[in-house]
């Protein structure tokens, strides 16, 4: 393991056998300075990187470093990063393999009439989005054609800021969209399966709060295709190891590619709760050469993910770090806590405010809820606020329930 001087008392750092020190808890100066951590691999003897899913795990050029060092790096290969890491790129490759795209222009044109002209033919509402962007980031819903060039200058100087690229892509505005994704795994030959989605529309200024599988807005019918698309966009870029192709997915049931995420996510673990697959275990198998069955998996059971957030959901999920004066983890069948934090833990402020992951299972939707509910109920967690008192309520939500919610959903929500 590596870690920062705000991770000394974090678990990972005593349950592993060796455990170096790469610099203070800011991550520009520890888990960003790549060259830290290949030196550990050096001095540790480590064959192999396994880079989690924030910092260097979706950088091209880290994997590049790995690869230049005789390091393994556990995940796709540095082109297949770099084919999903630009959003307008990233969108003529699918094109170009047959994946389904939302109408609209991602050429190399940034012509402001030009565009305008583009903008036309596709019909309002159209979205500029920062061809470099993501998360959100630098997006501008134009409803109108006189409306076109002010929001294009607005997005262009949004882009310029925060991605020192200011080319933008224009798309048809899918209205109430939902979010589902697709896991996908491949090997070294080439080959790719699915493991099915998860619907990731509860989201909240682009961070997902709770994810389940399956999606309760599927039909045999939509996996099918879905699947079909997903394995089609993995291996056209030879994508190797766990990867997720994200969707929108309209009232229809028409379905967009977004991007794909060239990681293992945090939702992971429903996804193997129905599964049976241990997706961590396929990382590591694939990566030393293993292929896969191949084979296409459906969820057997319902899997439902609380994330467990240091935010207080009735102060606008402000954060809330510090330390954890007491803790105690719900348990019992179908209740599956990953977490490391403990009673005594001080959740610095340096690093995102997720300290748990709460998943449950159940043979169906309704179970998994009420499991959810008994388990959000025995949580104990002090010192500190949590998005505890927000899962619970969602819980008992009618159109929660009802499985009935788009990624609008958190714009009406109010904390009782
Ligand atoms: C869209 C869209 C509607 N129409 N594209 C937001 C993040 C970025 N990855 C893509 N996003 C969106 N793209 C078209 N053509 C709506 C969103 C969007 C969204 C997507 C997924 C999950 C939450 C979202 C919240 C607001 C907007």
């Amino acid at each position: 393991a590596v870690y920062s001087d705000a991770d000394a008392q974090a678990p990972h750092v005593r349950a592993c056998d060796e455990a170096v020190h790469i610099g203070p808890a800011d991550p520009k100066d520890s888990y960003l300075q790549w060259e830290r951590i290949l030196a550990a691999a050096e001095q540790t003897g480590a064959q192999a990187i396994h880079p989690g899913y924030g910092f260097l795990s979706e950088n091209a050029a880290f994997a590049k470093a790995c690869e230049a060092v005789g390091v393994t790096f556990i995940g796709p290969s540095p082109a297949a990063i770099e084919a999903m890491g630009l959003k307008a790129q990233s969108k003529r490759l699918m094109a170009a393999a047959g994946v389904p795209l939302v109408p609209g222009y991602h050429g190399d044109n940034q012509d402001p009439g030009y565009l305008k002209s583009q903008a036309d033919a596709i019909g309002y509402p159209v979205l500029v989005k920062a061809s470099a962007g993501g998360g959100g980031k630098g997006m501008r819903i134009v409803s109108s054609s006189d409306a076109f060039l002010d929001a294009l200058q607005a997005c262009k100087r949004e882009a310029l800021n925060s991605f020192a690229n200011d080319d933008v892509l224009i798309e048809k505005y899918v209205q109430r969209p939902r979010h589902i994704e697709i896991q996908v795994i491949g090997d070294q030959s080439g080959k790719a399966c699915h493991l099915s989605e998860r619907d990731c529309s509860v989201q909240r200024r682009h961070q997902k709060l709770t994810e389940e599988t399956p999606s309760p807005f599927m039909t045999p019918e939509l996996r099918k295709a879905m699947g079909e698309a997903a394995i089609k966009a993995a291996e056209y870029i030879a994508y190797e190891g766990a990867g997720t192709v994200e969707f929108l997915v309209d009232k229809h049931r028409n379905f967009y590619f977004m991007e794909m995420n060239t990681r293992i996510q945090v939702e992971h673990p429903i996804t193997e709760e129905v599964t049976d697959y241990d997706l961590i275990r396929e990382q590591i198998k694939i990566a030393t050469g293993t292929l896969i069955s191949g084979r296409n998996h459906e969820p057997k059971q319902h899997a439902i993910e609380c994330r467990i957030n240091a935010e207080d959901p009735y102060a606008n999920f402000r954060p809330s770090p510090g330390k954890i004066t007491a803790f105690h983890a719900p348990g019992g069948h179908g209740v599956r806590i990953d977490t490391h934090v403990y009673a005594g833990y001080t959740i610095p402020s340096n690093y995102d405010s997720m300290i748990a992951k709460l998943i449950v299972t159940g043979r169906n939707r309704q179970q998994a809820i009420e499991r959810m509910k008994r388990a959000l109920d025995e949580f104990i967690i002090e010192g500190i606020k949590t998005t505890i008192p927000f899962h619970r309520q969602l819980m008992d939500h009618p159109d929660y329930v009802a499985g009935n919610y788009t990624t609008k959903f958190m714009e009406d929500f109010e904390m009782k």
